[in-house]
């Protein structure tokens, strides 16, 4: 088997979604770290196996395919004997399927965009010479906060999202979970607004304290 090419940057969070599911699976891979500064992203080269010119694409001994989630279903069907399967099998049928799409969905719908948007105003407008408009962050923390009940309506009654097995969809959360603290969330922190979701809150630190985000989280 080829070593696997991932081409992006450790400080980058969807870079850092490929490689956990890389490590989940025990897939051997190399990171090709993009010069980021130097916007390598946006060069024609980086343009033919990204049309959109982010970070990251997987090679796979010439197979391009770029969007993290999109890299991490390719891996799943690629090699389903390395590791655990993370994704139902066909053999599951459908409402498994159904299941697994549904908290795969809210992860990409839901949970990602408000932690992007706060975490833009948070640290990429600062680190670009910018200032954070906190008026933009607070009602992105309340719409956040809104949502945790239903994510403790699920976890109350499975360990994980899609049931109770690890799935992508848990996995996906993790390397903006990971923002929470250097954020400044503190929803999953904070004791008076923890103990409302408590199933949510042992959910978010069991995949925090995998070996696979402790290997890819940002040094
Ligand atoms: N939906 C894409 C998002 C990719 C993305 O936005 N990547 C960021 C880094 S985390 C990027 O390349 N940004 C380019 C830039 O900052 O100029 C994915 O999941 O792969």
């Amino acid at each position: 088997m080829t070593t696997l090419k991932v081409h992006g940057h450790p400080r980058s969070s969807n870079t850092r979604r490929v490689l956990l599911v890389l490590k989940e699976k025990e897939i051997p891979y190399e990171l090709i770290q993009s010069e980021w500064s130097a916007a390598e992203h946006t060069e024609p080269a980086w343009l033919e196996a990204h049309p959109f010119g982010l970070m990251p694409y997987l090679d796979d001994n010439g197979f391009k395919v770029f969007e993290s989630r999109a890299i991490a279903r390719y891996l799943v069907a690629a090699y389903p004997a390395k590791g655990p399967a993370l994704v139902p099998a066909a053999s599951a049928g459908a409402k498994a399927l159904a299941a697994f799409e549904q908290a795969a969905a809210v992860e990409a719908s839901t949970f990602n965009p408000l932690l992007e948007g706060i975490l833009h105003e948070r640290f990429v407008k600062p680190f670009q010479g910018g200032t954070t408009d906190e008026t933009v962050v607070a009602p992105l923390i309340t719409l956040l906060e809104e949502k945790l009940p239903g994510y403790e309506r699920i976890l109350s009654k499975t360990k994980y999202l899609a049931g109770d097995e690890i799935t992508l969809a848990d996995l996906f959360h993790i390397p903006l979970l990971n923002f929470f603290v250097p954020a400044r969330l503190d929803m999953l922190t904070n004791e008076d607004k923890a103990k409302k979701w408590p199933h949510v809150v042992k959910w978010a630190e069991e995949l925090l304290a995998r070996e696979s985000t402790k290997a890819t989280a940002v040094q």
